[in-house]
C-alpha cells in the first residue's frame, strides 16, 4: 500500500532530511506505529528514495507493472565496514512515490551463511519471484517465494555459487545479476576482482547449466570491470554495465549476444560520493532509470549509503547519455533538458552553487555538462510561454517577488505557473532572447559581465548580446 504523498497540493516538495532531533524521533515512532498497521510503511520520494536508513547496491526490476527495488541493509552494518546482515525490498507504481516492504531475507534465512550480507538480485518466473544473495564474499544462494516481498526461504538448502565447490566461480562471486532473455533463457552474472563471470540458469531458477564463464570487455580504459554487473537489453543490443572500481564509474559495453564479447560503449554513471557505484538501469512505463547509490544522507559515508533514482537517456546511436546526478530525481521532468549560454559570455544559466533552496540566485557559470544546476526544461504553458524547470531541483526560473524593475532578480522557486515563472522565447538571428511575461523585461547578465558568478536579472530589452542566448541539447 503507498501510504506517502510526498507532494503538498500546491506541488511543493518539502524538504528532506535525516531525522535526528527529539521531534523528528517522534515523527518516525508515529510512523513506525503506522507501519504496524499497515502492510508497508512510508519512504521519501525525491532522492533519496528511502530516507529513514541507509540502504544500497539496488537491484531494480520491473513485476506486474510495478518497479521493485532490492537492497543492501547499510543500517545494519557497523558504519567501518560492509558487515551488514539482512537485505530490504521498496516498490513504486509510478516512479515517484515508494513503499517500504521491510525486510525481505536476512543471513540467518541460510543455515550454511555466516556473514556479509552484499548487492542482491531479483527474477521472477513460473509464479514465483527469486532473490540471489552473496554472502561471506564466497557463495551466492538462492530464496523464493510467492510474494516478490515476503515469505522467502531457502529453495536449495546449498549455496548455488560457491567457491569451495564450483569450477571458475572466481575468487569473490558476490553482486548477482539475473536476467531472462527474451528466449526465456536466464543467465546468473556476478563477479568481482575484474574478472565478470556469467553462467545459464535452468528454468528452475535455481540451479545452473553448464560451466560458469568469464565475460570479455574489449576496449575499457582504465582496470575496467571492478564489481556489480548488470545487464539489459534495449533495441536488440545487450548492456553490460560494471563499476571500475573504489573509487569507480558505471561503464558500459554492448554486444549482440548476451554472453558477448561485449565492446566498451562509455560511462552511464559517473563517480559518486562514495567509493562504491552500483547501479541497475531499467525501463519502467516508458521511461528509463537510472537506480543507483551515493552518500545522500546526514551521517552517510562509505558504508553508509542511499538508494537515489534519476532518468537514464539514450542518444539516436543507443549510447547512453551519462546519468545527470540530481535532488529532485524521478520527481523532475524527464526532459529533453537544455543547458542555455550567453551569447556575450558563453557562460551557462546555473543556479548558484547547486543549492536545493527556495530563493537561490541564479546566476553564469562556466559550462558543465553533467551538472543538473545548468540543465534546464522548457515546459510549455500550452499559450506560448514557457516556465524553465531546474533538472537539477525542479524548481522553476523566477523573477524574485514578481518585481518590474530593470535589475530584478531572478531566483529559483517551487514552480506555480505565475506570469513571473513564464517567458517566451524570441528568435534574434542564430539566439534567443527569454522575455518574462509579467513585465516584459528580458533576461540578462548583470553589466554584461563574462565573469563565473556573475548575477542573471531581468533588464529592459535592448537587443544586446548579454540578453541573447543559445539553447543546446543536453
Ligand atoms: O554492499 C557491499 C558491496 O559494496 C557490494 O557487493 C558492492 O557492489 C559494493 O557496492
Amino acid at each position: 500500500m503507498i501510504l506517502n504523498a510526498h507532494i503538498t497540493p500546491g506541488g511543493h516538495v518539502p524538504p528532506r532530511r535525516w531525522i535526528t532531533t527529539a521531534v523528528s524521533a517522534m515523527i518516525a515512532m508515529v510512523m513506525a506505529m503506522t507501519a504496524v498497521l499497515f502492510t508497508g510503511a512510508p519512504a521519501q520520494a525525491a532522492n533519496p528514495i528511502v530516507t529513514d536508513r541507509f540502504v544500497a547496491d539496488p537491484s531494480a526490476h520491473v513485476f506486474n507493472g510495478r518497479m521493485y527495488v532490492y537492497a543492501t541493509h547499510d543500517s545494519d552494518n557497523s558504519g567501518t565496514y560492509w558487515d551488514s546482515k539482512d537485505w530490504r525490498a521498496y516498490s513504486t507504481a509510478d516512479g515517484v512515490n515508494w513503499t517500504d516492504h521491510g525486510q525481505v531475507f536476512s543471513l540467518s534465512g541460510f543455515s550454511w551463511a555466516t556473514r556479509l550480507a552484499w548487492a542482491p538480485a531479483a527474477a521472477q518466473r513460473n509464479g514465483y519471484y527469486y532473490l540471489y544473495l552473496p554472502v561471506d564474499r564466497t557463495k551466492i544462494g538462492v530464496a523464493r517465494s510467492t510474494s516478490p516481498t515476503s515469505g522467502f526461504s531457502d529453495v536449495r538448502g546449498t549455496p548455488l555459487i560457491d567457491t569451495a565447490r564450483d569450477a571458475n566461480t572466481g575468487v569473490e562471486p558476490i553482486d548477482p545479476m539475473t536476467f531472462i532473455d527474451d528466449d526465456g533463457q536466464a543467465y546468473l552474472y556476478f563477479g568481482s576482482s575484474r574478472q565478470p563471470k556469467v553462467v545459464r540458469l535452468n528454468s528452475d531458477m535455481m540451479s545452473t547449466s553448464g560451466p560458469i564463464m568469464n565475460v570479455t570487455v574489449n576496449g575499457a580504459p582504465g582496470q575496467g570491470f571492478a564489481e556489480a554487473p548488470w545487464m539489459h537489453k534495449r533495441n536488440g543490443l545487450y548492456y553490460f554495465s560494471f563499476s571500475t572500481g573504489w573509487p569507480g564509474q558505471i561503464q558500459y559495453a554492448t554486444a549482440t549476444n548476451p554472453l558477448g564479447p561485449f565492446t566498451y560503449r562509455g560511462v552511464a554513471i559517473d563517480y559518486v560520493n562514495v567509493n562504491t557505484n552500483h547501479a541497475s538501469l531499467l525501463e519502467f512505463n516508458n521511461k528509463w532509470y537510472a537506480v543507483y547509490h551515493k552518500k545522500a544522507l546526514e551521517g552517510g559515508s562509505n558504508h553508509r549509503r542511499s538508494i537515489v533514482a534519476d532518468y537514464l537517456h539514450y542518444n539516436a546511436d543507443g549510447s547512453i547519455k551519462t546519468v545527470v546526478q540530481t535532488a529532485i530525481g524521478t520527481e523532475g521532468p524527464y526532459g529533453p533538458y537544455e543547458m542555455i549560454t550567453g551569447r556575450q559570455s558563453g557562460k551557462a544559466i546555473d543556479v548558484q552553487s547547486g543549492s536545493t533552496a527556495d530563493g537561490a540566485p541564479i546566476i553564469q557559470w562556466s559550462p558543465k555538462p553533467l551538472a543538473a544546476n545548468q540543465h534546464w526544461f522548457f515546459r510549455s504553458t500550452g499559450d506560448g510561454y514557457y516556465s524553465l524547470v531546474s533538472r537539477n531541483t525542479g524548481k522553476c526560473l523566477d523573477v524574485s517577488r514578481a518585481s518590474t524593475a530593470d535589475g530584478g532578480n531572478v531566483i529559483q522557486w517551487p514552480c506555480k505557473g505565475t506570469a513571473n515563472q513564464q517567458w517566451s522565447v524570441v528568435t534574434v538571428d542564430n539566439y534567443v532572447q527569454l522575455v518574462a511575461r509579467h513585465s516584459g523585461k528580458c533576461l540578462e547578465v548583470r553589466s554584461a559581465s563574462t565573469a563565473d558568478g556573475a548575477a542573471i536579472i531581468q533588464w529592459t530589452c535592448k537587443g544586446s548580446t548579454n540578453q541573447q542566448w543559445t539553447r543546446t541539447a543536453m
